[in-house]
């Protein structure tokens, strides 16, 4: 697979199963100098409007081998290459950029304060976010929020990754903690230092939310309509 052009191995990449996705996540980095090339044809096979993780890995890595490529790929004025919407005025450029920069720790910390905005003047407040204010949530910021983070993280991030990992849980949170790295041992993983903020870390990792005050929180979020259209 070495002496593929690199065209023929972004079209790998981009149309292949998930399968194969995940095996060329490696081989694009190892070629990125073949990004200059393409310009900003490199995504033009992509939708701005998706959560496809597969642009949001090679602007990644743009951002990290070939930063003069991304002036071309993003338009300065936008809030970043994926298109994102709020039903309540929410800019989300700085959280792409922190994603795009792979800085999670800080799109974490962005995420929850969001949340807060979000729920309504009394969360921000409060400095958190009451269980009950999350059906007041719109669909189009949590979709937003969750697209972001999975076009960001191979797909490994986001609520939707914990809703869909609950669910194969059959919503038994006790199980739900040690698989996405939360507990150990039944101790809780402290915060912030003993949590993993890169790439590395399990599936559903992030985003954070702080069980301090119960799970009634992360229930209300992983169970609003905008993840489950089932159930609303
Ligand atoms: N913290 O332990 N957490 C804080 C998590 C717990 C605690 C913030 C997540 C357990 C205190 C975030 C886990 C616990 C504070 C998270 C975790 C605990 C704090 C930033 C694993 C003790 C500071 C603030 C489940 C045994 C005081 C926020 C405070 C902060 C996240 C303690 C994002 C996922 C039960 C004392 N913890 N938190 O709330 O009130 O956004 O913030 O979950």
């Amino acid at each position: 697979s070495t002496n593929l052009t690199i065209h023929e191995l972004l079209e790998k990449f981009s149309s292949g199963s998930l399968r194969q996705k995940r095996r060329f996540v490696k081989l694009v980095e190892e070629r990125s100098s073949d990004f200059k090339e393409l310009g900003e044809d490199l995504l033009k096979n992509f939708d701005p409007e998706s959560d496809n993780w597969c642009a949001g890995w090679l602007l990644q890595v743009c951002q990290r081998h070939q930063p003069q490529l991304i002036s071309k790929l993003i338009d300065p004025d936008s809030s970043g290459w994926f298109r994102t919407h709020s039903g309540s005025g929410v800019n989300y450029a700085a959280l792409q950029q922190a994603l795009l920069e792979e800085r999670f720790e800080d799109a974490d910390r962005m995420t929850s304060s969001t949340l807060r905005e979000l729920a309504g003047p009394s969360a921000v407040e409060r400095g958190y976010v009451y269980f009950s204010e999350v059906t007041s949530i719109t669909e189009v910021d949590l979709i937003t929020l969750d697209r972001l983070w999975i076009a960001y993280s191979q797909g490994k991030f986001g609520f939707s990754v914990q809703a869909r990992l609950l669910e194969a849980l059959k919503g038994r949170y006790e199980m739900l903690w040690p698989k996405i790295g939360w507990k150990e041992n039944g101790v809780w993983t402290r915060y912030p230092n003993a949590f993993t903020w890169s790439i590395s870390a399990p599936e559903g990792h992030m985003p954070l939310i702080n069980q301090l005050r119960g799970v009634r929180l992360m229930d209300a979020l992983i169970n609003h309509s905008a993840f489950n259209p089932r159930r609303s």
